[in-house]
């Protein structure tokens, strides 16, 4: 990466540092399949504790920055236009049944602004980065979203709600959407982290991405991966996108109106 700025150092610093706990937690996570408690317990003390190193690091660097944090919440900081976006692990369902596919999510907001996002997961070990005006990063090089322009040489990731979650609709809304997607498309996937999918569509591997129900700490800092990529990000009314509304669609510029088109068509 060209020139990262103290503030992305920062990031990557803290999210290196309490990955060294949080591999070691994925790692004893098999045995506690059999434990009596089962790893639900397990996983919300690593989360926890995971997010505790990062607030920890972070506010050693910058001591006057607020939070907003999956557990602890939002904590103020003394400086009300800077706040870190946080959440320790993305993609829970995978760590607790041992699929390392989940990720370290940290975005940086300025006077309301997303202006640095890194997503880490920590078994690969691929960091993607982003920060405002300097283009998006995995392990130091530069990403790009892809380039196809037709949907049928697509592919394109999604969550699927679960627990009666998703906050546009019932269940019924998005079985349709995925109907009218895999019509027109050459797949879904569903990897169950939207922090990684997001980073996946600024790496072009996806071409697009769309998701209802999400919190902020899952998309904040994807969001700018996928915006300094080259890419689109709205709501799936095509709408500015709002972090607290949890609606989510992003796709390359030429894909990002088609899918939008199929997904809202699908709706009605
Ligand atoms: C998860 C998301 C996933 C989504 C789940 C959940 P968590 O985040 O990344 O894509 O489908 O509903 O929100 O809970 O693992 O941080």
């Amino acid at each position: 990466m060209a020139l990262r700025s103290p503030n992305l150092n920062v990031m990557i610093r803290a999210a290196r540092e309490a990955s060294i706990k949080l591999k070691r937690d994925y790692g004893e996570v098999d045995q506690l399949q059999v434990s009596k408690k089962g790893p639900a317990d397990y996983v919300t003390a690593a989360d926890i504790r995971t997010e505790k190193i990062l607030r920890g690091e972070l506010t050693k660097a910058r001591p006057d920055y607020g939070f907003l944090m999956e557990e602890a919440g939002i904590v103020e900081g003394t400086d009300p236009d800077r706040r870190w976006i946080i959440d320790p692990i993305d993609g829970t369902t995978n760590f607790v049944h041992g699929i390392a596919h989940f990720a370290m999510s940290i975005a940086l907001q300025e006077h309301g602004r997303i202006t640095a996002g890194i997503v880490f997961n920590p078994i690969s070990e691929e960091l993607f980065c982003a920060e405002l005006g300097q283009g998006a990063y995995l392990n130091d090089r530069r990403i790009r979203v892809s380039s196809r322009g037709a949907m049928d040489n697509a592919v394109f990731a999604t969550g699927i709600p679960f627990l009666g979650r998703g906050s546009e609709g019932d269940h019924q809304t998005f079985l349709k959407e995925m109907g009218a997607v895999m019509a027109v498309s050459s797949g879904i996937r569903r990897f169950g982290s939207a922090a990684l999918d997001l980073a996946f569509v600024a790496a072009g591997r996806y071409d697009g991405f769309w998701e209802t129900g999400l919190q902020p700490w899952d998309i904040a800092a994807g969001v700018i991966l996928v915006r300094e990529a080259g890419g689109l990000v709205t709501d799936i009314q095509g709408r500015d996108l709002r972090l607290e509304a949890g609606s989510i669609l992003t796709a390359n510029r030429n894909l990002h109106q088609p899918l939008g088109q199929t997904l809202r068509q699908a709706r009605k």
